[in-house]
């Protein structure tokens, strides 16, 4: 069945969901975007992700011209639309059609689009059985470039990084900033566990502000485990006993081998195995309702 796609504040079928070809979106990567789950018709963590895609917005001068609450009404919208109850919502902010030439500020209006449908990034085995990773050569932009943290429609970087670890033979690929700390994965933040403590990429150091990232500090409180931001080397992620990935589309996922090392003893770990118990209770019994729109 055809979906329905909200496209600047209507409802429309999919093939009628349009952009233009003088799109800046499209011809420069000037945009920004945003990944959200739904369970049970439940939008998790609505509000930080709208927030985030305001704050992206705000940082490459693109006005919204919708308020926090209509974008957050338009996922509610888009889902119930589609009669989802669990699934993924693409939400995508776009300059707007203008002439060609970079100036952005001879584009009208941006336009927005929200796609709500299903998502499946890794194979379910990997749930159970763990990830293997590699480092790639493609590094996180520096701070000195556009930020890491904007959500921009360029992710050439990590789909660079994606392509050079789907070419080793991997799943996903470990991105590390310019002074060869990791940051995160293309499309993941990252975890590791050693002596009873989680550790994780600072966010200077390149690693986007993960909300599910947040959502791991706040598990890790309830579970009683420390958890600390700090800077990692490839060492650090060798020798710990436990990794696993975050994301929204991810979910949470284990590690099991980096370069080829195991990491702890090859197997999926115990302490991850009760931040996916945690985190699977979270996504099922919190969140916006999506009829509450
Ligand atoms: N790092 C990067 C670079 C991301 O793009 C995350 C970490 C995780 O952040 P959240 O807020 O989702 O916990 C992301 C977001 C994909 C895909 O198709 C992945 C993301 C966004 C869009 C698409 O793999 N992850």
């Amino acid at each position: 069945m055809a979906l329905k796609i909200w496209l600047d504040g209507k409802l429309v079928d999919e093939d009628e969901a349009k952009v233009s070809v003088f799109d800046h979106g499209l011809l420069y990567g000037d945009g920004v975007f945003e990944g959200i789950r739904f369970y049970s018709g439940r939008v998790f963590r609505l509000e930080e992700h709208i927030s985030r895609l305001f704050d992206s917005a705000k940082a490459i001068l693109l006005k919204m011209p919708w308020t926090h609450k209509e974008v957050c009404d338009s996922v509610c919208e888009t889902i119930a639309a589609n009669g989802l109850v669990d699934g993924y919502v693409r939400l995508v902010v776009t300059r707007g059609a203008g002439g060609l030439g970079l100036n952005p500020y001879l584009c009208e209006t941006p336009s927005m689009f929200v796609i709500a449908s299903s998502i499946t990034l890794y194979p379910e085995e990997h749930y159970a059985n763990g990830l293997s990773l590699v480092t790639c050569s493609t590094r996180r932009p520096t701070h000195g470039s556009l930020s890491p943290q904007v959500k921009s429609l360029n992710y050439l970087n990590n789909v660079m990084a994606k392509v050079e670890a789907l070419k080793a033979g991997a799943m996903e690929g470990v991105m590390l900033n310019e002074q060869g700390c990791v940051a995160e994965c293309t499309g993941d933040n990252l975890f590791i566990l050693k002596n009873g403590k989680i550790r994780t990429p600072r966010i200077s150091d390149g690693a986007l502000d993960g909300i599910t990232r947040a959502v791991i500090f706040e598990l890790a409180e309830e579970l009683g485990i420390p958890m600390t931001e700090e800077t990692l080397t490839r060492y650090d992620l060798y020798t710990s006993e436990e990794c696993f990935l975050s994301g929204t589309a991810a979910e949470v996922i284990p590690v099991v081998a980096i370069d080829e090392r195991p990491i702890g003893d090859g197997q999926v770990g115990e302490t991850f195995k009760k931040f996916l118990e945690a985190f699977r209770k979270l996504t099922q019994s919190t969140g916006t309702p999506v009829g509450g729109a």
